[in-house]
């Protein structure tokens, strides 16, 4: 099965797991506002047959970010407009229906970068590098960068990127967390791949609560967050799913956990 809303959006379905792919590489997979809308539609509509999505983007870069083409002619509140449509763009990807990996290589800038935070892993090649130029191009995140980056790598980091332009390579960028994982050059895909098919195998319920109740516990009080958790976790293990996945540990039927 093959289905996107716009060319320069490819969604390719390899069982359980939707691959989207931005393909512009002409122009460094730079964000349209066509391109943004039709993130919106594929992450608000993909079938439930899909257990979790990997994005990547088609060329030498995931992605240059704000197609800077379309700024020009905007006043303020048509621009006020087009960040809150990047924003509910993007609130589907984080708070859509499935885990999001993101297979990064190349540039990962500006609202690439944005795009990314929204993901809920980042895999990094070697060629991989972070920047948001924003900050010399007299402009501001406007894709929730501002909200994602800081709970990534803190508002000091993210504010000495824009500030002073910082640009951190791939090792860099891993060890301050913008990627959870660092792999040798061209093979990011496939790692995402295969971290999404290790995440379409879990219950959904825990799936769900890492990506919808794990982040809105994170902005609790510590007493409130602890009262979530309780609730969310009688939740889960009361699934049957839960119930048959512990029987069958006790039963030597599952995985033990092994040294890595
Ligand atoms: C673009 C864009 C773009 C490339 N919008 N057209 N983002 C930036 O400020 C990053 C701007 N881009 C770059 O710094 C570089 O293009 C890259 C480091 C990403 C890649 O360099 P390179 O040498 O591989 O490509 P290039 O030759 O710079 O660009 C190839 C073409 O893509 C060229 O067009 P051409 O018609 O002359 O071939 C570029 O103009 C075009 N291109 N990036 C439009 N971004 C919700 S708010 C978010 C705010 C932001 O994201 S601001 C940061 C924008």
């Amino acid at each position: 099965m093959n289905f996107s809303t716009h060319p320069e959006v490819l969604v390719e379905v390899k069982g359980s797991i939707a691959i989207v792919t931005l393909s512009r590489p002409a122009k460094r997979n730079a964000l349209s506002d066509p391109i943004i809308a039709s993130l919106r539609t594929i992450f608000e509509g993909l079938p439930n047959t899909i257990k979790a999505a990997v994005l990547t983007g088609q060329g030498e870069h995931f992605c240059a970010g704000l197609d800077l083409a379309e700024l020009t002619e905007r006043d303020a509140g048509q621009g006020l407009q087009h960040s809150r449509m990047w924003h509910a763009a993007l609130d589907r990807v984080q708070f859509g229906t499935v885990p999001v990996v993101a297979a990064l290589h190349g540039a990962v800038v500006g609202g690439g970068l944005e795009l990314a935070a929204a993901c809920h892993i980042r895999v990094a090649d070697e060629t991989t590098f972070f920047a948001l130029p924003e900050g010399s191009r007299g402009i501001f995140v406007g894709g929730g960068g501002s909200v994602r980056i800081p709970k990534l790598i803190g508002a000091a980091r993210m504010a000495d990127m824009m500030l002073t332009g910082r640009v951190h390579d791939a090792a860099s960028g891993e060890r301050i967390g913008l990627a959870q994982y660092l792999v040798s050059a061209g093979t990011s895909l496939d790692r995402a791949v295969e971290l999404a098919e290790k995440i379409a195998g879990n219950a959904p319920l825990t799936n769900y609560a890492l990506m919808h109740v794990l982040p809105r516990i994170a902005e609790q009080s510590a007493d409130h967050g602890f009262l979530t958790e309780a609730l969310i976790s009688g939740i889960t293990q009361s699934a049957p799913e839960a119930k048959e996945r512990v029987q069958a540990f006790l039963h030597g039927k599952a995985h033990k956990v092994q040294r890595s």
